[in-house]
């Protein structure tokens, strides 16, 4: 009876709104202890806090699923399954759209959290072929999508480089009838570089590792993952990743074989496009001009393309651009061949992300009710932080602003509907909107655009921000600091402090293609990859410049938020215990920064500002009724009148007590611990009694 011994022994407390005294050491020994039991899930209310344990534990059985199938959540231990029923029940049953939102920082936990999630709505409800069909489809989609969207990086050995919406829709009986995922900018500056220690995207390594050799031949590779450049010419092994067996597990559920075929056909391009060299030529006027150093590479990929190779050499090494009212085809040195190069991979593996993520959505079907499951990438600080960690950082920042908006909104919505509402939510502010407008207006700017010029701006625009430093606001207010480099910004994050490199943002949110490659692409035959370059065809020119990356991704983390807002939300919140990855070690100073950052001390705090507990009264009665002789065995009238006479007979001050329309609030935990001991007391004088009675018939 792990509800009733948690109430009581402070160490063990299941739920932090519980937790007496309440300080920030409490709350961090509690999860300690926790951890160290194997507890690794945690309540605060009805938001499940989840330690990483970095080791399989025996809690996710079939078995375990039946146990929280249709629970009454108090009577189970904490999981991260007791959510996922509750959030399904209140969907079924009382048809409130839900969401799940998962947060916390890299490596913490959230795509497996995710992924029981689904799991677990996938058990539970019912069977058929068809919902199966679905299910399988659901689930199968997952490993597809890390295979193309994750990535070895120094914090998560599969850290999520793509962010990730998945709508899972139901039919009124509460049968999975499809779903959508929602991709969000996957971070492809990866496809040609990538730091030491980290990798490219899985699917790379998989597919040399894991294609057969006849697959191979077809695809024109080499197994040797050395022998690309994009993969940084290291060996690739991951411990505790089977490169080779995750491809030949890999299903993608509905594609044809020809869609597979192609899919990984564009896969290879990409990868064969990092291996074609350009060399240094003169032109008769004395022009630097580059050309292709080696054909065969290029020859290779034009023809699983369907591509004339001299279409291709023409689009790499020279590009067309309007000169007086004239096209004119200018040669392009090498590092402007490389460059274009460099996009063009690119573009072709976001652009096959994309699709692939369309092919996977079934189409939407009419239905009724929705559960969304939300799982980004994490905050992330690294020793160089660009445009990626600007943009994933700054993901996590709205995420952490609508948390708060949503729990305040949530508890007030409760008190309004069951009793007075009191508090108000703290201000919000964030500078990242102001940069990345700042930097679109940059963009866009004609005429010689560089970083300098965005980060003066920047200092001008947040000169005296609170949350905002460059080495030359730090100059204006005396700071002495020698960590902050000229050519970076840094910005006060909720989760911390991120020191960000301008370099290279403004060519990252121009995310610009040459036109002369969109439109070699559209030229070839293999009709998925021309499907990817619509832009290229001649006829469809436009002089519009297309939307920046930056202002995609705000545009689609607003839409994002609005979808979310207007959910019943249930949160799961990741912690990440220790920087190693190691099996249940448990490090103070690093759960505490995060407990910090979350804010779970607060979140205690307005769970608990006025009611810390709160129960539905049919499930209150349920468990304590056997205190009063008035309720005990049997109370017949209605479940808010029973627990008001039981009350009543236990003779509580009226003050601890609220008495809503379906729920009864109860003010401290103190009330609630003294109700459980003499629940426990009078279960132990049962016991004894029933012993007699027996002892007596016998
Ligand atoms: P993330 O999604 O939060 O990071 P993951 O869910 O990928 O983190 O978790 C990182 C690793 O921790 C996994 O690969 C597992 O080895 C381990 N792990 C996480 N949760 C559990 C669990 N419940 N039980 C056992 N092991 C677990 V990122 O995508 O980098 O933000 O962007
Ligand atoms: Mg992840």
């Amino acid at each position: 009876m792990e509800a009733t011994t948690s109430l009581l022994d402070a160490a063990a407390v299941g739920d932090l709104v519980l937790l007496d005294p309440l300080t920030e050491e409490s709350l961090l020994q509690t999860l300690q202890e926790r951890f160290r039991r194997s507890n690794i899930y945690t309540y605060i209310g009805n938001v499940v806090i989840s330690v990483n344990p970095y080791r399989s534990l025996p809690i996710y059985t079939p078995e375990t699923v039946q146990e929280y199938r249709n629970c009454n959540f108090f009577a189970v231990k904490p999981h991260i399954y007791a959510i996922a029923d509750d959030a399904y029940r209140s969907l079924r049953d009382r048809d409130r759209d839900q969401c799940i939102l998962i947060t916390g920082e890299s490596g913490a936990g959230k795509t497996e959290a995710s992924k029981l999630v689904m799991s677990y709505v996938a058990a539970v409800c019912s069977k058929g072929e068809e919902v199966d069909k679905v299910k399988e489809q659901l689930l199968q989609s997952n490993p597809v999508l890390e295979a193309f969207g994750n990535a070895k990086t120094i914090r998560n050995d599969n850290s999520s480089r793509f962010g990730k919406y998945m709508d899972v829709e139901f039919d009124f009986k509460g049968e999975p009838l499809g779903g959508v995922i929602s991709n969000y900018l996957l971070e492809k500056s990866r496809i040609v570089r990538h730091v030491k220690g980290e990798r490219n995207f899985h699917i790379f390594y998989q597919l040399l590792a894991g294609g057969s050799a006849q697959l191979l031949q077809q695809l024109k590779l080499r197994q040797d993952c050395r022998h690309y450049g994009y993969l940084n010419r290291e060996s690739s092994g991951l411990p505790g990743m089977d490169d080779a067996a995750n491809f030949r597990a890999m299903q993608v559920i509905g594609f044809s074989p020809a869609e597979v075929t192609a899919l990984l056909e564009v896969t290879a391009v990409v990868l064969k496009l990092g291996n074609v060299q350009l060399s240094s030529s003169y032109q008769a006027s004395g022009m630097e001009a580059s050309s292709i150093a080696e054909p065969q590479e290029l020859q290779e990929i034009c023809e699983l393309i369907g591509l004339d190779p001299a279409v291709l050499e023409r689009a790499l090494c020279s590009r067309t651009v309007k000169a007086r009212n004239e096209m004119v085809l200018t040669t392009l040195s090498v590092p402007q061949g490389y460059y274009g190069r460099d996009a063009l991979a690119k573009n072709i593996y976001s652009r096959l992300f994309d699709w692939l993520v369309n092919r996977i959505n079934t189409s939407i079907q009419v239905s009724r009710k929705v559960m969304g499951v939300l799982d980004i990438y994490g905050f992330e600080i690294f020793q160089d932080n660009g445009f990626e960690q600007f943009i994933i950082n700054y993901c996590n920042e709205k995420l952490q602003q609508i948390f708060i908006l949503m729990t305040l909104k949530e508890e007030q919505e409760e008190y309004v509907r069951e009793v007075p509402p009191t508090h108000a939510g703290p201000p919000l502010c964030c500078p990242q909107c102001g940069i990345l407008a700042m930097l679109d207006e940059e963009c866009l700017r004609p005429g010689v655009v560089n970083e300098d010029t965005f980060l003066t701006k920047l200092n001008q625009l947040f000169a005296t921000h609170k949350h905002y430093e460059s080495k030359e606001t730090q100059n204006a207010r005396r700071v002495m600091d020698a960590t902050l480099p000229s050519q970076c910004f840094r910005i006060h994050h909720y989760a911390g402090k991120v020191t960000y490199n301008v370099t290279g943002f403004i060519e990252k949110n121009n995310d610009l293609l040459f036109r002369d490659l969109s439109q070699a692409m559209w030229a070839s035959r293999h009709e998925l990859l021309r499907s990817l370059f619509p832009e290229g065809d001649p006829q469809k020119v436009s002089l519009k410049l297309p939307p920046t990356a930056g202002f995609q991704f705000k545009a689609s983390v607003a839409t994002l938020m609005k979808n979310l807002y207007s959910k019943n939300p249930n949160y799961i919140r990741c912690i990440k215990p220790n920087e190693t990855k190691t099996g249940m070690l448990f490090t103070p100073e690093l759960v505490l920064a995060q407990i910090r950052y979350l804010g779970l001390m607060e979140n205690v705090r307005v769970r608990r500002a006025g009611y810390a507990f709160r129960q539905l009264y049919d499930s209150f009665l349920q468990r304590y009724k056997m205190l009063s002789p008035r309720t005990w065995p049997h109370w017949t009238g209605s479940h808010r009148e029973g627990t008001k006479v039981l009350l009543e007979d236990l003779a509580f001050p009226p003050e601890e007590l609220a008495f809503g329309h379906t729920k009864i609030f109860i003010r401290s935990p103190r009330t609630l611990f003294d109700l459980e001991r003499r629940r426990q007391e009078r279960v132990a004088e049962l016991a004894t009694l029933i012993q007699k009675t027996f002892r007596g018939w016998r």
